[in-house]
């Protein structure tokens, strides 16, 4: 079975009435050349999560911190989307119905054209304001290696998610509500491990959804999907996207 080929069944879904759910995590954007998180050579490699992605880690060191996420930044910058990212923001102009939930903040969903993302954990694109929390949106590469400063004097720190903090309420709704209504959902480049994005695909799945998964590797969730296509995103996605008629651009 080539490891990137559809099953008939799956093509139906994609060519049937959906909606479809593309949940994504940090492997859709390897093939950008953005590291993942858990694996090797990843971001969290030789680090402990809890030392870098945690409010207690900012307050304890703002300076390490920052350091860390002003490099995703300018690594983020550097990157373009993928075939991967390209092949879902087809799938979402040639049918109207698909919805990408994804747990990265590296924007390049938005930036391959998807219209409108569901981010569970922020965005390295918005800076939120320790003091009062307000956020604003903001894309230069480089702001130095020391955290900026508000207008109200308090550090300015990255509007993404740290462990420990909950996911932002209207945002988690509606990933909920699309995980409910979804008759197909596919799960890409995510190893399946942080709650509560990785519940999405059981809550589908519970409620009668078709679960595809899309990872070389196998995770706590590969036993339990319907179909495993174990490829990267940026082969396997734009094959499906052409498997539901979009028109693919697969330079990436
Ligand atoms: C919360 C910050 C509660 C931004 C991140 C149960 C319920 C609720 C919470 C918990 C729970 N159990 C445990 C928790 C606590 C914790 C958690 O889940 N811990 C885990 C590790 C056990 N969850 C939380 O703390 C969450 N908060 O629930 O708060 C609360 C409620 C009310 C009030 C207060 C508090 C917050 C979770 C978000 C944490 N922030 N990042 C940043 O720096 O980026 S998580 C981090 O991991 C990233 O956001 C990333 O997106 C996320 C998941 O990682 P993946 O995207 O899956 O990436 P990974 O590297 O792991 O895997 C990549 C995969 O791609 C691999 O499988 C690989 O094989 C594959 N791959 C590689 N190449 C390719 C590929 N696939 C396809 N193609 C390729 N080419």
């Amino acid at each position: 079975m080539d490891a990137f080929r559809p099953s008939d069944a799956l093509v139906a879904l994609l060519r049937g009435p959906g909606p479809i759910l593309a949940l994504t995590g940090a492997g859709v954007s390897a093939e950008s050349g953005l590291a993942t998180f858990r694996g090797p050579g990843g971001l969290w490699e030789g680090h402990d999560p809890a030392a870098l992605a945690t409010p207690e880690a900012f307050a304890r060191d703002p300076l390490l911190v920052w350091r860390f996420y002003a490099w995703r930044r300018a690594r983020a910058a550097e990157a373009r989307p993928n075939a991967g990212h390209l092949a879902l923001a087809a799938l979402e102009r040639a049918r109207g119905d698909v919805r990408v939930v994804t747990q990265n903040v590296d924007g390049l969903h938005e930036r391959a054209g998807s219209p409108s993302v569901v981010r569970l954990h922020g965005s390295l694109w918005t800076l939120r304001c320790v003091g009062d929390g307000t956020e604003k949106e903001d894309f230069r590469a480089d702001l130095g290696a020391l955290p900026p400063r508000c207008g109200c004097g308090a550090f300015l720190r990255p509007g993404v998610v740290w462990f420990g903090e909950a996911l932002p309420e209207r945002e988690i709704r509606e990933a909920f509500d699309l995980a409910r209504r979804a008759r197909l959902v596919l799960v890409a480049g995510t190893s399946s491990l942080v709650q509560p994005a990785a519940s999405l695909p059981r809550i589908a799945r519970d409620a009668g959804a078709y679960v595809v998964e899309v990872n070389p590797d196998e995770t706590p969730l590969s036993a339990s999907v319907d179909e495993r296509l174990a490829g990267p995103s940026g082969a396997v996605l734009p094959r499906l996207a052409e498997a539901a008629g979009a028109a693919v651009d697969r330079t990436g």
